[in-house]
């Protein structure tokens, strides 16, 4: 205890000391409110401060507070000044902050944070160009200030059932594995502008829309690749080992037309509403190959653009078998049926993550099936501990450097790439950390 910062450590009511840690939250929309009530809902956590430039927003997130009964924390942006999260960050106390922005904002505010020497728990992505990925990671690494992404589809207990028997050896040798974000996102990115109502209630965006649909559909108007890399690679990424034993050393990706939002704005709104003049460059299904040092091959797809079920369509497969999410199949060489898929959620509870069985309860009611209560667990835990991040920058800038990559790729008629390694060869020594206890 005697290492940590004085204001970590706060006398508690028993008189011995408790381990807290004082957060901040830049960006207090939709993402912000469910990780607040996750920090809300902890005993650890102390809420200082919060920075939103939408009043609306922000407002809501007091609410959220209040509703805990916590005491009220200092906050920046009322003035709507997009520079407010660095008096925030200047004015000191913090032992640590979230980052739940627009994409374009998270490497300037993790940069930003870093500098002032706050860690940093970033909602993916970690940047949008390849020079911000560059940025960030080298920012990390002078201020060696920790940082997280706070990558939550790597706690689905079903993705980590699945790294239990990766690590167990029941796939064998991984060969091949899959996985994408494939999620309908036309009601997300278009509504009619009304805060009561983000989802689907019409087919405005940008400046006219709210919420996701003021920011995240230019993406799709001015980029063409995989947007979204880290639900899929992350957990792809923890069973492979990249950057600890293996590195992704090619990839490529192909991008279908644009077709869906377009298509979903005529039959919303017909052909002469102002929206039906968008020229999306997001092809409708972009399909990303990445190629390992160790032999692997990792496909992801981005599919938002059309009608279909939610799935984020992992399959891990080796020399034993293989699981795929879909049809929550598995099929284990010698113990399934030859040619027969199992049922996954047997093989799920046999190997169920000892920080699920520990912590079931405990994630019930968070955001995405639980997922969402220890994705906020890890980071706070491990600034506690003042342990390495268990999705670390090296992690974060290799995922979310996918995006630029795809782009660059499917710009030059899809052609293959070599894959920059950030490790600096470090990859050939680092050791796997994530997820091995019940801890965090
Ligand atoms: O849709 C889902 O909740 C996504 N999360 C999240 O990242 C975001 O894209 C959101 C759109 O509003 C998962 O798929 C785990």
């Amino acid at each position: 205890g005697a290492a940590l910062a004085g204001s970590m450590m706060l006398p508690s009511a028993f008189g011995a000391t408790r381990q807290r840690v004082r957060l901040g939250m830049i960006g207090t929309g939709m993402r912000g409110q469910v990780l607040l009530q996750e920090l809300l809902r902890r005993d650890d956590v102390e809420v200082a401060a919060l920075c939103d430039i939408e009043p609306i927003m922000l407002g809501k997130a007091l609410k959220q507070v209040e509703k805990f009964n916590k005491p009220k924390p200092k906050t920046y942006g009322e003035d709507r000044d997009q520079q407010a999260y660095k008096r925030m960050l200047d004015a000191g106390g913090l032992d640590g902050v979230i980052i739940a922005t627009p994409w374009e904002w998270h490497a300037p505010m993790a940069i930003a944070a870093m500098q002032a020497k706050i860690p940093v728990g970033c909602e993916v992505v970690a940047g949008v160009t390849l020079q911000d990925h560059w940025d960030v990671l080298n920012t990390q690494l002078k201020t060696q200030t920790p940082y997280m992404l706070l990558e939550n589809v790597c706690f689905r207990r079903d993705v980590m059932a699945a790294l239990q028997m990766v690590r167990a050896g029941v796939f064998g040798e991984l060969v091949h594995l899959q996985g994408g974000y494939q999620h309908d996102l036309r009601a997300v990115k278009f509504n009619n502008g009304d805060p009561a109502k983000p989802y689907g209630s019409g087919i405005e965006y940008g400046a006219k829309g709210w919420s996701e649909a003021r920011w995240r559909t230019q993406h799709s108007v001015q980029r063409n690749g995989e947007l979204y890399p880290s639900h899929g690679i992350g957990p792809c990424a923890m069973y492979t080992n990249i950057n600890r034993g293996n590195r992704f050393t090619r990839i490529n990706a192909f991008a279908t037309k644009a077709r869906g939002l377009h298509d979903y704005i005529i039959k919303q709104g017909g052909a002469n509403h102002p929206s039906a003049k968008t020229t999306f460059k997001l092809g409708d299904v972009v399909t990303t190959t990445l190629a390992c040092e160790n032999g692997e091959t990792i496909i992801l797809q981005h599919d938002t653009s059309l009608p279909r079920p939610y799935s984020l369509g992992f399959r891990v497969q080796g020399t034993d078998g293989l699981w795929m999410d879909v049809n929550n199949g598995i099929h284990i060489e010698g113990k399934s049926k030859p040619h027969e898929w199992d049922d996954f959620k047997v093989w799920q509870d046999k190997y169920d993550h000892p920080l699920w069985k520990k912590y079931a309860k405990n994630a019930e009611g968070a955001g995405h099936g639980g997922m969402d209560f220890f994705v906020i667990h890890a980071f706070v835990e491990a600034l506690k501990a003042q342990a390495p991040m268990p999705i670390d920058i090296y992690d974060a800038v290799t995922w979310s450097a996918i995006t630029p990559l795809s782009e660059q790729s499917i710009a030059q008629n899809f052609q293959t790439l070599d894959f920059p390694d950030f490790t600096a060869g470090q990859w050939k020594t680092r050791k796997p950390i994530f997820a091995f206890d019940d801890r965090y």
